[in-house]
């Protein structure tokens, strides 16, 4: 997984500014991610972005649930789902693109959970797995067979981008470095990372990246 990239995009999660310090769910040292990707984009010849969008009445709000409070979690559909707190609402300051990111060489712009029933932590699918954005088709259209991934949070977008990635049959690498996580149980971003390595993606670091080793 290293020399020849013609066939590998760079993936950037949800790198948006209400993930960043100060934002509505601020990632801890999230701003540190931007001027990684900035550098990391020359690498690839193809670059995509997700982002978060959610309408003012998505589920995953603590706020749309009376009684309910963020960190609870409830039951939706018969899967769990984690209240957060109101974030990267359709078309706000909170969902944009952060003024540091570098975003001219970012091709397309993948936007996710947008359905107010139903959260997407993944760049592909739908938490219940029902509903596709056009990820994957735009990178079978653009021949990609290996996605690197950047972003944020490790521990919940950046690793169901990973596992949905690689049962799509994509190649994944995670560049650890140029991630960062909530960690909202300690040890979750470590273990996160663990699974993404179990499900079969490498692991790698943006040094090795930025000089071709990787
Ligand atoms: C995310 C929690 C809720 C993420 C998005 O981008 O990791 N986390 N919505
Ligand atoms: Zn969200």
């Amino acid at each position: 997984m290293s020399g020849d990239r013609s066939a590998t995009a760079l993936i950037l999660v949800d790198l948006q500014n209400d993930f960043l310090p100060g934002g509505a769910l601020p990632v801890k040292d999230g701003d540190a991610v931007v001027p990684v990707a900035n550098r990391l984009q020359s690498c690839f010849p193809l670059v995509v972005a997700t982002r978060d969008w959610h309408p003012a009445n998505h589920v995953s709000f603590a706020e749309n649930h009376p009684g309910k409070h963020v960190g609870d979690t409830i039951e939706v559909g018969g899967r769990p789902q984690r209240l957060w707190p109101v974030h990267c609402v359709v078309n706000s300051f909170g969902a944009a693109f952060p003024t540091g990111l570098d975003t001219a060489r970012v091709a397309e712009v993948v936007h996710k959970g947008i359905d107010p029933h139903v959260d997407s932590y993944s760049g592909f699918f739908d938490n219940d797995h029902v509903n596709s954005t056009h990820l994957a088709d735009y990178l079978k259209q653009h021949h990609v067979s290996t996605i690197y991934l950047a972003g944020l949070a490790t521990d919940y977008c950046v690793k169901a981008t990973a596992l949905d990635g690689l049962s799509l049959g994509f190649k994944v690498a995670l560049i650890a470095d140029a991630c960062r996580g909530i960690d909202l149980s300690h040890g979750d971003v470590a273990r996160s990372i663990e699974e993404m390595r179990a499900a079969g993606a490498k692991i790698v670091q943006r040094d090795d990246v930025l000089a071709g080793r990787a």
